[in-house]
């Protein structure tokens, strides 16, 4: 696919995504949706060990869906942009690889709901978040309303949902929304830094541990921690697990082979 919304490289193993529709504030419309998409499937194909998302310009990560595009649209239209929207971020969220939003500016709506689908959020002291679909007469569309609260508990979800308020980066990390919030120019080098030291750990564990996360917290604790027993086991079988304790014993860096 060639991509119009969006730009797509990888350097050294991590791969970096960014939206590119500034003059709309890299608001978020079908054929951007489908071109991550695409770069969620590449990256599943292994084209890269980790996956950052940023924004073009200095203004905006994503002011969320393309408001101009939704205006037009039926239910059953509205229906089908966000199960599109849904089948894309859950496949994101899948990937065995880490993903990182670099919110540099805006991540307002949907722009939002895909920093919170990553497994990481680190923020420029200009970022802006919010789910201000209330405003629109809406409500969160892209799975705001089911993965805010898992990440920041029902209470700030619902003032920030409910209110429609635009958080600052710093307001954004004491609720737990962001990592850390780091100075513009250092942003998209430490969100690479940081998915290029995931990258060097062994893959298998760093998929396995990516995934006992995401499905336990779904689950109750009891069916959750046997599915990290299963997983601790299984890797024992793996050339990784053997490589990476026998590494330590022999003070040597591990060799991954990913078998
Ligand atoms: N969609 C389309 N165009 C946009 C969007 C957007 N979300 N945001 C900004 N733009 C456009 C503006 O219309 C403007 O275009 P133009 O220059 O042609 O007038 C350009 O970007 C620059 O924007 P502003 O002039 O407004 O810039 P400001 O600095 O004055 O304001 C704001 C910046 C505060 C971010 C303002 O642009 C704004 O409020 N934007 C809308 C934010 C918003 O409400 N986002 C949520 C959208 S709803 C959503 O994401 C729901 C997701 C789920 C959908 C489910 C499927 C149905």
């Amino acid at each position: 696919m060639a991509y119009t919304c969006i730009t797509w490289e990888v350097v050294e193993d991590a791969g970096l995504l960014t939206f590119n529709r500034p003059k709309v504030l890299n608001a978020l419309d079908a054929r951007t949706i489908d071109e991550l998409g695409e770069v969620v499937a590449e990256v599943e194909r292994g084209a890269a060990r980790a996956l950052v998302l940023t924004g073009a310009g200095d203004k905006a990560f994503a002011a969320g869906a393309d408001i101009q595009a939704m205006s037009a649209m039926t239910a059953l239209e509205a229906r089908r942009f966000a199960e599109r929207a849904h089948a894309v971020l859950e496949r994101m969220e899948r990937l065995p690889v880490p993903t990182i939003a670099a919110v540099n500016g805006f991540a307002l709506g949907g722009g939002c709901e895909v920093a919170l689908a990553c497994d990481l959020v680190y923020a420029s002291e200009r970022a802006r978040f919010g789910q201000p679909e209330v405003n629109l007469g809406i409500v969160p569309g892209f799975g705001g309303s089911q993965r805010l609260p898992r990440r920041v508990g029902p209470m700030r979800a619902l003032e920030m949902i409910l209110t429609g308020d635009v958080y600052d980066a710093g307001r954004a990390r004491d609720m737990g929304l962001v990592l850390e919030v780091l100075a513009p120019e250092r942003l998209v080098p430490h969100a690479l830094e940081q998915a290029r030291k995931i990258a060097a750990r062994g893959p298998l564990a760093i998929a396995q541990a990516k995934r006992l996360v995401h499905a336990g917290a779904d689950g109750p604790l009891s069916a959750a921690n046997e599915l990290e027993r299963q997983a601790f086991a299984a890797l024992f079988a793996t050339d990784d697990a053997r490589e990476g304790l026998r590494a330590f014993v022999e003070k040597r860096p591990p060799r991954w082979s990913g078998r």
